[in-house]
């Protein structure tokens, strides 16, 4: 299913180094070496400026009459000291008749990393997300069902009391070109509250993933440059 893809499974990583290690003589610098790239593969911090996802292509419903349904393979999440940049590469490129079709990504913000302020991400219909602020949802550009050029992304405020969500605004910054299979929303810091410096929490999802998570990536802890 959805799954972390920060460079290599620690865990693994760090077993098969032991292994090695018991089995094979070496000399102190190859060891010394192996010990580093064990330390680097594991989270040096509880917060990156940069996180990366990995999705199987093909793990989607898609809606009926949806000839081309949007296919997240990967999510990379970044920042540029302006905008917090959700960089999503899909499967296929997006060929969307309809803003519905266009929707490439959902994005949850608890830009205080507070689960006990804010409320449910996506309207608490899709398991339990505290403490979000904020929502987004990345869109395609609709070029009449020919592939999109561009994307964008909306920011939602998320009501702490009864999961009401509002849209602030349609797209609060300006439609980053496609490259590739990749479709970018960028979010202002500015509309998000949030500054230089700060961790945010952030949990994307692939709406069309009906699956037991429903399309959930793992919490995100985002520290913005
Ligand atoms: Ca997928």
């Amino acid at each position: 299913m959805l799954q972390d893809n920060l460079c290599c499974n620690p865990i693994e990583s760090k077993g098969s180094l032991l292994e090695s290690l018991r089995i094979r003589p070496m000399n102190r610098l190859a060891i010394a070496l192996l010990l580093a790239a064990a330390l680097f593969s594991l989270p040096l911090s509880a917060d990156q400026t940069r996180i990366t996802f990995s999705d199987p292509a093909g793990d989607i419903t898609p809606d009926e009459g949806d000839a081309h349904p949007i296919d997240i393979v990967g999510v990379d999440l970044s920042s540029d000291g302006e905008f917090v940049v959700v960089a999503v590469t899909l499967a296929e490129p997006p060929m969307p008749t309809s803003l519905f079709q266009a929707l490439v990504a959902g994005v949850a913000f608890d830009v205080d990393n507070d689960r006990k302020s804010g409320g449910q991400g996506f309207g608490g219909m899709h398991g339990d997300v505290p403490g979000i602020d904020f929502e987004s949802e990345i869109i395609s550009s609709v070029e009449d069902g020919a592939v999109s050029t561009s994307s964008a992304a909306s920011v939602i405020g998320v009501d702490a009391r009864g999961n009401q969500s509002n849209v602030l605004t349609s797209s609060d910054a300006p439609s980053t070109p496609a490259k590739g299979k990749v479709y970018t929303g960028k979010i202002a810091y500015t509309s998000l509250g949030v500054q230089s410096g700060q961790t945010i929490r952030v949990i994307a999802r692939e709406l069309n993933d009906r699956g037991e998570q429903h399309g959930m990536f793992s919490d995100a802890l985002l520290t913005l440059k």
